[in-house]
């Protein structure tokens, strides 16, 4: 795409938005970076040294919008702001950022999409590709924004992909699109479930021959996904065998693929959780399709031991095992992650309320947690839809809900942070509300 001496405004400065601006900077683009904070409020701001940019701050300001040539959009900057509907109705083009990078890029893609898992998923395949010899990049919605790929020389691209991504995606078609599973989600940004459905959906809107959909058989939700037909569907099931495609038999994982068999032994995997058994087997499908030998991808699985702020056991302070699973942020991860722990559970929950429905924990919490501690703005709505299912209590802040958890939990049970929220009421992501239950242990530690 030709770019030189265009007006691009930039909306957004986090990760994405400064990324794109080193992008449309280095095609000669005149750029202006649009946020609606001020700039005092943007420490973590590029200096961008080699670039001439304009900056637009404390707010969009629609007159710049409006006579820009291209509007591009950073992934939480929902679309139905007032200037970008006032841009879009005068006609300016406007783009997400990984539709501004999937025009450049030209590399085989592996797409991953889904409620939960997707990052583990995203990074198990980096693992097997790299270990491989692929010089394959690994982000998207993980971390690494995809338009900092462009201009690189990567063989293969592994894409994390959210709703917020594919939501401006015109013409993504990537060779593999994995779709883990569909769960209620980020009802703050969407009129109800089916309109971030939908957004999911799209991953393979523009699908065809030669591509391959990678979906899983025990969700309900995904079995219902409109694919193309030329698609070639693969499916995994953590509960039976399949005739093709990646099934299970007991504690083995059975590969059928155009006539051969191969075999993975469960024992040896270091993730836990039968939920990372669903991940790993989504993970080993688009690989072994393009041809890794199966002892090398389960030897990279193998190695893989998880991501931090993911069911993380970070201390064993007072005898009791405490998990960081800060990015627990919806309720069916949170479903995931209790299922998986023995009963007595201390469970800190609480952030930014979504919107969704706290109810599918109930039985859970009757079943597992003999404590829940809750923080953050959702905290009045969890405890008025969860409160009479154990002994509940608000708590102000992280250091009280760890020093709440420690006075309520005995030897021998077990502490969990899994918000079934985001983070952004009270940090600025998972990772830093990880750390920080994290660091307040580690206080109750030095004086314990
Ligand atoms: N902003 C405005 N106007 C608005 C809204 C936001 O100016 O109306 C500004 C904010 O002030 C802020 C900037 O937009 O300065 C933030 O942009 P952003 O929210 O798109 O965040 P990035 O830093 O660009 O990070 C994004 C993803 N964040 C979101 O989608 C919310 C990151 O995923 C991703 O890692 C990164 O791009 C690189 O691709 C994070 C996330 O929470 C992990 N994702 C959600 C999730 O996983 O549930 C979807
Ligand atoms: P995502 O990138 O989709 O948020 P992650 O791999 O980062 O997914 O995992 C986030 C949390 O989601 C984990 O801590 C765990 O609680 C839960 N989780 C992970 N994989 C799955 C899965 N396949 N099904 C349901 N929940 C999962």
């Amino acid at each position: 795409m030709d770019y030189l001496q265009k007006k691009v405004v930039v909306v957004g400065a986090g990760l994405s938005g400064q990324a794109l601006v080193r992008f449309f900077c280095e095609k000669g683009a005149r750029v202006t970076l649009s946020d609606r904070r001020e700039e005092s409020q943007l420490n973590d701001l590029d200096p961008f040294a080699d670039c001439d940019l304009q900056l637009d701050l404390g707010g969009h300001n629609s007159e710049v919008f409006r006579q820009a040539d291209l509007i591009a959009v950073s992934p939480g900057v929902p679309l139905n702001i007032a200037p970008l509907l006032e841009a879009r109705e005068a006609g300016i083009p406007l783009l997400g950022e990984i539709e501004i990078a999937v025009r450049e890029l030209q590399a085989p893609m592996i797409a991953v999409t889904g409620t939960n898992g997707k990052s583990t998923t995203t990074s198990l395949i980096g693992e097997m590709l790299k270990g491989w010899g692929r010089n394959c990049f690994v982000g998207g919605n993980i971390g690494t924004p995809l338009v900092s790929a462009c201009g690189g020389d990567h063989d293969s691209l592994v894409v994390e992909l959210s709703s917020f991504q594919l939501e401006t995606i015109e013409t993504l078609s990537p060779d593999f699109a994995l779709m883990l599973n569909l769960s209620e989600d980020h009802l703050d940004r969407y009129p109800d479930f089916a309109g971030y459905l939908a957004a999911k959906e799209a991953i393979f809107s523009n699908m065809g021959a030669g591509q391959y959909a990678i979906l899983n058989d025990n969700d309900g939700r995904v079995r219902e996904l409109a694919v193309p037909v030329a698609v070639k569907k693969v499916w995994f099931s953590s509960l039976r065998l399949l005739g093709e495609g990646m099934g299970r038999r007991e504690n083995q994982l059975v590969w059928r693929w155009q006539g051969e068999e191969s075999r993975f032994d469960l024992d040896q995997l270091k993730l836990k959780g039968e939920h990372n058994i669903e991940n790993v087997m989504a993970a080993l499908i688009a690989p072994l399709v393009m041809g890794i030998p199966p002892g090398l991808a389960w030897q990279k699985v193998c190695g893989f031991t998880g991501l931090p702020h993911r069911m993380q056991q970070v201390s064993n302070f007072n005898n009791a095992s405490w998990f960081n699973d800060s990015k627990g942020t919806n309720v069916g991860s949170v479903v995931k992650s209790l299922a998986g722990l023995t009963a007595p559970v201390t469970l800190i929950a609480g952030g930014k309320d979504k919107g969704g429905d706290y109810a599918p924990l109930r039985d859970l919490l009757r079943q597992k947690v003999a404590s829940l501690i809750l923080l953050g703005e959702a905290a009045e709505r969890m405890n008025s839809v969860l409160g009479d299912c154990c002994p509940t209590r608000l708590v102000a802040d992280m250091a009280a809900a760890v020093a709440a958890a420690a006075q309520t939990t005995t030897g021998g049970g077990t502490v969990l942070l899994s918000p079934a929220c985001s983070s952004f009421d009270m940090y600025t992501d998972y990772g830093a509300r990880g750390d920080d239950f994290v660091a307040q242990i580690k206080k109750l530690e030095g004086k314990g």
